[in-house]
């Protein structure tokens, strides 16, 4: 039961009618038209604005952090439910903004890695997105700023303003410009209900392809000479004595001057967000529209982006619904999951996901994330984690995992990460609870991939060559233990929150590394993971094989 619906918007009109009771028709047909309008505007006046940023965190108030000065992020906090314990599927800026838009994670929908230039990875032709669906329902969709997916069938936006037609810089960046589009789309002289999807591409670096900006294009529009001029961005800088160090980042003066840089972008972004939210009041939107915040990928410093550790999984977001002001400013704790954000829009639009089937035909699409919305409720703003989706019975657990006694104790959210870039292949699979997190390093015998972007940054940098030079390098890891991990990393959260200990191997941890394990294995399967069977075996699906598919042992040692 969807606890916010407005109607049925099907009006079925009284067709039988005398002519000598034309008054009591011409009267019955004006209450239809009326009822109609009144329905039509009902169903009209839902809208949703998602805005999602380039690699940021939780840099902001509601997240802890008073040292970064995001006041219209704290702003659009006060009237949301903040998401404190939210996460990404995928720690890298295609897929995961695949799995946003499709609510199918990155090995299902098909984008392995980074869709752009040389990449060129694509989700699959007969997956189906956000824009196509809500489309079909006749909702209007828009895209402005960095959309990083294709192909345009399975992504198509009615209004569409992006790094492929326009720079980067100035759809992603440039917030007057993005505040222009978004103008546009909202000034369209239309009154179907619409999706806008805000793309901002802050606060990525920058130091790889644009490296005269600033390691982050803090620069970049900031008034000085060369950098051109932003009207509408009153840049916040930061002294690199002052910025918040995480856990996961070297606190050495390179780490810092990097952090400092990122804050200053982090207020383009910040002053971004707040004119969405003002040109959403000014288009008489704000009380008809889900606005829905959120990053696409951790940050990117070590063990964040492209990681599947808390630092490159955890999320800020922040969803606020104008139907559910009075629980604004609560926080949940529920886990939340990017793969939650296509049932939500979708609830919130009243549009059902469509019956199909993927991958040749051969598989029914079915999303595993649940809608956010009955989590806004006010009262409820720790209404407890929904029930597993995932009803996982032994005869489902194929060869490996036959003895293994299910626990099923806590909720989960689920990752699976294939590639960055084209080179990057390191594909893992993860399970995180509330008290514990499972990483499946298949490719556990290569070292960890290092991305072109992270590589030339002052913090990685820093970590090389403190290392090459045996310098004291305060860090929570070594570069070797960065590069080389075990097939099998299991993290008890209550403990270890900083995930610093792998307790996969210690006798006490075995039943919820069985348990854990085998509800990976079960969520592979639901969501026809051609990483199934890796790195002992090899999957057979299709041939004698297409009923009951099975893994085949290699005898290579894994
Ligand atoms: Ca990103």
């Amino acid at each position: 039961m969807l606890p916010y619906r407005f109607g049925n918007s099907r009006f079925i009109p009284h067709n039988r009618y005398k002519t000598h009771l034309e008054v009591t028709m011409m009267t019955t047909m004006m209450k239809v038209m009326v009822t109609m309008v009144m329905v039509t505007r009902m169903v009209m006046s839902r809208n949703v604005l998602m805005m999602v940023s380039d690699d940021a965190g939780l840099e902001m108030k509601a997240y802890g952090n008073t040292v970064c000065k995001t006041p219209h992020l704290d702003e659009l906090a006060k009237r949301s439910t903040v998401f404190t314990r939210a996460f990404t599927s995928v720690s890298s800026c295609s897929p995961s903004r695949s799995a946003i838009l499709t609510g199918l994670p990155t090995h299902q929908n098909g984008m392995y890695g980074l869709h752009q230039g040389y990449h060129h990875f694509n989700s699959f032709d007969d997956v189906r997105s956000l824009p196509g669906i809500v489309a079909a329902a006749g909702v209007r969709t828009g895209l402005v700023g960095k959309k990083h997916v294709g192909p345009d069938s399975v992504y198509p936006f009615d209004f569409a303003h992006t790094e492929e037609t326009e720079s980067i810089m100035q759809v992603g960046r440039n917030i007057t410009r993005i505040r222009q589009l978004v103008r546009q789309f909202l000034d369209t002289n239309n009154t179907r209900p619409f999706f806008l999807y805000v793309g901002f591409h802050d606060p990525h670096r920058c130091g790889h392809t644009h490296p005269e900006y600033g390691q982050f294009c803090e620069k970049f529009g900031n008034g000085e000479p060369g950098m051109g001029t932003i009207p509408d961005w009153h840049p916040v800088t930061y002294d690199p004595a002052q910025v918040v160090v995480p856990y996961f980042v070297q606190d050495t003066p390179a780490a810092r001057e990097d952090l400092a840089a990122q804050y200053t972008t982090l207020s383009r972004l910040d002053q971004g967000v707040g004119l969405m939210m003002a040109e959403l009041a000014s288009a008489g939107h704000l009380n008809d529209t889900l606005v829905v915040y959120t990053s696409d990928n951790g940050i990117p410093f070590p063990a964040g982006r492209t990681n599947l550790y808390d630092p490159g999984l955890v999320e800020p977001l922040l969803v606020s619904s104008p139907q559910h002001s009075a629980s604004w400013g609560n926080t949940s704790t529920i886990l939340a999951s990017h793969l939650d954000l296509t049932p939500t829009v979708l609830e919130w639009l009243q549009v059902s996901y469509p019956n199909y089937t993927i991958i040749n035909k051969r598989q029914p699409a079915v999303l595993t994330g649940k809608s956010l919305l009955p989590y806004l409720d006010h009262g409820q703003p720790d209404a407890g984690d929904p029930k597993p989706s995932l009803d996982v019975s032994k005869q489902e657990l194929g060869v490996w995992l036959q003895d293994v006694g299910i626990i099923r104790s806590e909720p989960a959210v689920y990752a699976s990460h294939d590639l960055h870039e084209v080179t990057m292949y390191y594909p893992m699979r993860a399970i995180r609870t509330p008290s514990y997190k499972l990483i499946h390093n298949l490719n556990y015998k290569m070292p960890f991939p290092i991305d072109q972007d992270f590589y030339l940054s002052p913090v990685f940098q820093d970590i090389l060559n403190r290392t090459r030079a045996s310098l004291p390098l305060p860090w929570y890891k070594t570069l070797r233990n960065y590069y080389y991990r075990d097939e099998w990393e299991l993290y008890d959260l209550h403990f270890d929150p900083d995930e610093k200990f792998n307790v996969a191997h210690k006798g006490r941890y075995q039943d919820v590394l069985g348990e854990l394990r085998a509800r990976l294995w079960a969520w592979q399967n639901q969501t026809y993971d051609p990483w199934l069977c890796g790195p002992g075996a090899v999957l057979q699906d299709s041939g004698s094989y297409a009923t009951h598919h099975a893994c085949l042992p290699l005898y290579n040692g894994l």
